[in-house]
């Protein structure tokens, strides 16, 4: 469809800001692989401090790329499915204070007053302007949402027998969990870190900020791999050459995430002493529970590929493997496709260790968890925001998307250095290695008395595999910019791949309707946040300890004396 010169203008900026800042995020990350292998033995580099290049690895790429990403990808896909685009309204304001929020990060990380890392756990505390901004950029995301549930009322009433679309459907569960998830984090900013930070309040209840972080930081995790989901289900078949396997099942799993995803935050809080080790339990078994869905979108996805592969001629068990589109530049999205599913094996694998109550007391706090969660936000969901980036830019902006050998290897080279990095870090974790640590100005220094042998191979794989990812991204900034910097030569246009399905299944209302997922929903958070929360209550109290990240002493005794 033909895109209004607004719309196409917030399409744009929302994928150009979130790539250039992408750089800084990237240039960090390989740092971090530096310092951890002892090749860097200081405590900053080019002016920016270890914790502070962390800080801005961690907020430029886990919140801000993919919150953008999210958005965009929303308002082109609810564009594309119904033939509508949002109000001027909401992606115009939308837009604006996600921009502002992030630039307003970006200064404060890039003056060292927010080194906080994205977890922003108190007591260390940042500046104000930090949580302010953060919460501007998920505020900015919620009004984004709420354009295209007027536009998804108006489609209904215009077409009241058609079935809401796969990937309206996802799209709508995916920012409905945000939505939910994100009340409490946005309470935590701005109702308590923000006059803490301002001097209004002087205590902090540490225990209950961590628990109302994850609370959204769980179901954040979601939030960035969901749009690759609708991408699985709706595009992949369609480019793979073949179709989705089941409607029905696509749909079960989508819906599946509505009721799972908030309930289980508790799982980044097994090592806390204050809540209950029946909270935990309960937790564990639901962590287990939110796995299902992704394995069937293993299955269904699975099934898809299989029929393409069929589809072009293969025979026997496995042979629909190597029949697929592999490194074909006509088709270079597929490789963004496949490559993060086969990352997410593994990924979703190490997850489930994690969700163990028992198995996450050895691998808590260690590289394991970085390994973890490096084939996955680093898998599937980058993989398919770098891919649908150039897709969606190339056809919003009407530029010729050239380079096309270099853009299709790019997700196999970035493939191998994730794997790398993760098994680096994975392996060492097991070894007792702790993430976020400078390991350069100790255990992998060979001068510091807190010199570690053992943990200097591991260290070295995941620096060589941050070199490599770091070689992938800079050939797709390469790519991408000199995009960017070219001329028009097509009609700017909305469009997708879409797949269809396999069979003609037989339509279930209560897959077709997201009210009784809602209710669902809420008792489940219930029955996990209500007793955490009275045992924060019970076991925790307001503080008045503060940190900063470069003043290892509690800044109140300062205060006081
Ligand atoms: Fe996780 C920590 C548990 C999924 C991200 N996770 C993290 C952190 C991040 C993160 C960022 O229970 C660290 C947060 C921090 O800073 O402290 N995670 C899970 C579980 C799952 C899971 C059970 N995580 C994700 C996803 C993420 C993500 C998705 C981002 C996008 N995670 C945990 C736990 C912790 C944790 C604990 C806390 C650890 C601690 O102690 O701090 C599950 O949802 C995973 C289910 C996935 C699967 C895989 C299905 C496979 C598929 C691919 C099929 C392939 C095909 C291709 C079809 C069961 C769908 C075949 C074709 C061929 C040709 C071969
Ligand atoms: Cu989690």
């Amino acid at each position: 469809m033909k895109v209004s010169k607004q719309f196409k203008r917030t399409l744009l900026i929302g994928l150009t800001m979130p790539m250039s800042l992408f750089i800084l995020g990237v240039y960090n990350g390989v740092m971090q692989t530096l310092y951890r292998s002892g090749v860097l033995q200081q405590p900053a580099t080019a002016g920016i401090n270890y914790y502070q290049g962390l800080t801005m690895h961690g907020v430029i790429n886990a919140i801000v790329v993919t919150t953008f990403f999210a958005v965009v990808f929303g308002h082109y896909t609810v564009a594309h499915y119904l033939k509508k685009e949002p109000s001027k309204w909401s992606y115009m304001l939308s837009m604006f204070l996600m921009v502002l929020g992030s630039t307003i990060d970006l200064i404060v990380m890039a003056l060292g007053k927010a080194s906080a890392l994205y977890t922003f756990y108190a007591p260390l505390q940042a500046s104000p302007l930090f949580y302010i901004g953060t919460a501007l950029i998920i505020i900015g995301s919620w009004i984004a949402f709420a354009g295209w549930v007027k536009i998804w009322y108006r489609w209904k009433s215009e077409n009241p027998n058609s079935k809401m679309p796969i990937a309206i459907l996802g799209t709508f569960v995916n920012f409905t969990m945000w939505f939910m998830a994100s009340i409490p984090v946005i309470y935590e900013l701005l109702g308590l870190l923000t006059p803490w930070a301002l001097g209004i309040t002087d205590k902090v209840n540490v225990p209950m900020t961590r628990t109302l972080f994850w609370m959204f930081g769980h179901p954040l995790v979601y939030f960035w791999i969901l749009p690759a989901y609708v991408g699985f289900y709706t595009i992949l078949p369609k480019i793979a050459g073949g179709k989705l396997y089941s409607g029905n099942a696509a749909r079960l799993a989508l819906l599946l995430f509505l009721i799972l995803s908030t309930p289980v935050g508790v799982h980044h809080q097994f090592s806390e002493g204050g809540i209950s080790p029946s909270i935990k339990l309960w937790v564990s078994i639901l962590t287990f529970a939110v796995s299902i869905p992704s394995f069937m979108t293993a299955f269904t996805v699975g099934a898809s590929l299989e029929y393409a592969g069929r589809q072009r001629g293969a025979t026997g068990l496995f042979q629909w493997m190597s029949k697929l589109p592999w490194l074909r530049s006509d088709n270079y999205l597929f490789g963004y496709f496949i490559c993060g599913l086969i990352l997410f094996i593994f990924g979703g694998l190490s997850g489930i260790v994690n969700g163990s109550y028992t198995l996450n007391q050895i691998v808590h706090n260690t590289g394991w968890v970085p390994g973890h969660f490096h084939m996955t936000v680093a898998g599937p969901s980058i993989l398919f925001i770098l891919g649908l980036t150039l897709f969606m830019f190339h056809h919003v902006s009407g530029k010729p998307l050239t380079s096309k050998f270099t853009v299709t290897i790019i997700p196999y080279l970035w493939t191998v250095g994730v794997a790398l990095l993760a098994h680096g870090l994975m392996a060492g974790g097991l070894m007792g290695e702790p993430r976020r640590t400078n390991m350069g100005l100790s255990y992998t220094n060979p001068d510091s008395p807190l010199f570690n042998s053992r943990w200097v191979p591991s260290s070295t794989v995941t620096m060589i595999g941050g070199l490599i990812m770091g070689t992938a991204a800079l050939l797709y900034f390469i790519c991408f910019f000199k995009m960017v910097f070219s001329k028009a030569v097509e009609e700017p246009t909305i469009t997708l791949p879409e797949s269809e399905e396999l069979h003609l299944e037989k339509d279930i209302p209560l897959l077709l309707n997201m009210r009784p997922w809602i209710i669902l929903s809420f008792i489940l958070i219930a029955s996990t946040y209500i007793p955490s929360f009275k045992n924060v209550f019970k076991y925790g109290k307001a503080v008045e300890n503060k940190y900063q990240m470069d003043n290892p002493s509690n800044l109140i005794n300062n205060d006081k004396k």
